[in-house]
């Protein structure tokens, strides 16, 4: 909850200029499946319009209406796809059904460039 007052007062001056806020994060990953699944997780949450993340950068960033959606559930989305968020730990089940190139834990893979 203190998350979500904090970050609402972060927002507050971008919500004078319009409903549509862009965050970034960082989302753990390594290739353009990863992307896709990452991708897809954020673009299935309600109020979301676009999502990207960059596979060199390990950037995140959403563009979503906070007047129908947030930062936690956007995260929750993610993480239930198998991707961690920042300091958060994706859900083990959706990580361990990831295929093994994106497994991007180092204890289960090395790097594979
Ligand atoms: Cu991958």
């Amino acid at each position: 909850m203190k998350i979500i007052l904090i970050l609402a007062a972060l927002l507050m001056p971008l919500t004078m200029i319009a409903a549509e806020q862009t965050l970034t994060m960082k989302v753990s990953g390594n290739c353009g499946s990863c992307k896709k699944r990452i991708v897809k997780a954020a673009e299935q949450v309600e109020g979301v319009s676009s999502a990207d993340w960059d596979k060199k950068t390990k950037k995140f960033t959403v563009v979503f209406d906070d007047e129908k959606t947030n930062k936690k559930s956007i995260s929750t989305a993610v993480l239930s796809a198998g991707y961690d968020v920042e300091d958060l730990k994706a859900d083990n089940k959706a990580y361990s059904k990831l295929p093994d190139c994106c497994k991007y834990r180092d204890e289960d893979h090395e790097d594979h460039d």
